[in-house]
């Protein structure tokens, strides 16, 4: 897929950070796809972890148009382990700054890292505004449960995730994963998924008409379908 040779290749920049509920497996995340390695016991992150991750991904030409034409992009992700532990929610909402792909983390084995997630949604408001203004799209925030591999403790499920996902405009669903039970390559798609959701959300922030046009022809049909919903016969 990969091609040395490719100047006139578009790049695209993401910054992409990790958040969610201390013990949720972020680090281990982060660890898993740039160095391969899964750790039993991890202490708990202070401050963040920062890599820079290079991807060349096929994704449509047109990111809000899946039947167009695949081409390849070039990503250049800043990747960003943050701290979940309460007592750092100040310094961690500061590197939601200017973020485009936010993965937010919990833990299909406890109940709070779930409850949770509403607190989490909240602080990406009040940090970084809503979705969707003055029309762009902002970022794109994706849920996604870990721990899988525990099913025998799993207290949260997998039609819980959806539904919150549903509910919410914000959010999308990412799916469930077991970090532990992944290789690195399998994370790695896992990721590559979850930037074609980023893509698909937000596009290239660089282009910003195309996200303008998107945004209206999104706001035209749905106004198209409520006229028809408001006359439909019960
Ligand atoms: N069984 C199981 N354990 C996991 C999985 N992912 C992470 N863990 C364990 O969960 C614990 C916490 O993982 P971390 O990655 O340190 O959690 P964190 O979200 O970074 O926590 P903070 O740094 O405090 O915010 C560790 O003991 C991991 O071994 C998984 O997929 N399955
Ligand atoms: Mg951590």
């Amino acid at each position: 897929m990969s091609n040395n040779n490719n100047k006139n290749l578009t790049k695209i920049s993401y910054k992409i950070v990790l958040i969610g509920n201390s013990q949720v497996g972020k680090t281990c995340f982060f660890k898993r796809l740039t160095k391969g390695i899964f750790a039993e016991k991890n202490i708990s992150t202070i401050g963040i972890d920062r890599a820079k991750i290079t991807k060349i991904i096929s994704v449509p030409e047109d990111p809000f148009d899946s039947s167009s034409k695949e081409k390849e992009i070039e990503f250049s992700i800043d990747f960003f382990d943050t701290a979940g532990q309460e007592r750092y929610r100040s310094i961690t909402s500061g590197y939601y700054k200017n973020s485009q792909g936010l993965l937010l983390l919990y833990d299909i084995t406890n109940k709070k890292s779930f409850e949770d997630v509403e607190v989490w949604m909240q602080s990406v408001l009040d940090n970084l505004g809503e979705k969707e203004s003055n029309k762009k799209r902002n970022y794109s925030l994706i849920l996604i449960g870990n721990k899988i591999d525990l099913e025998e403790n799993r207290v949260i499920t997998k039609e819980e995730g959806e539904e919150i996902c549903k509910k919410n405009n914000i959010i999308s669903w990412g799916g469930e994963i077991s970090i532990k039970d992944m290789s690195k390559e399998e994370l790695e798609d896992k990721f590559i998924e979850m930037m074609k959701i980023i893509y698909k959300d937000i596009g290239n922030p660089e282009n910003k008409n195309m996200v303008t046009k998107k945004l209206n022809e999104e706001k035209i049909k749905k106004k198209k379908r409520d006229n028809n919903l408001c006359c439909e016969k019960k």
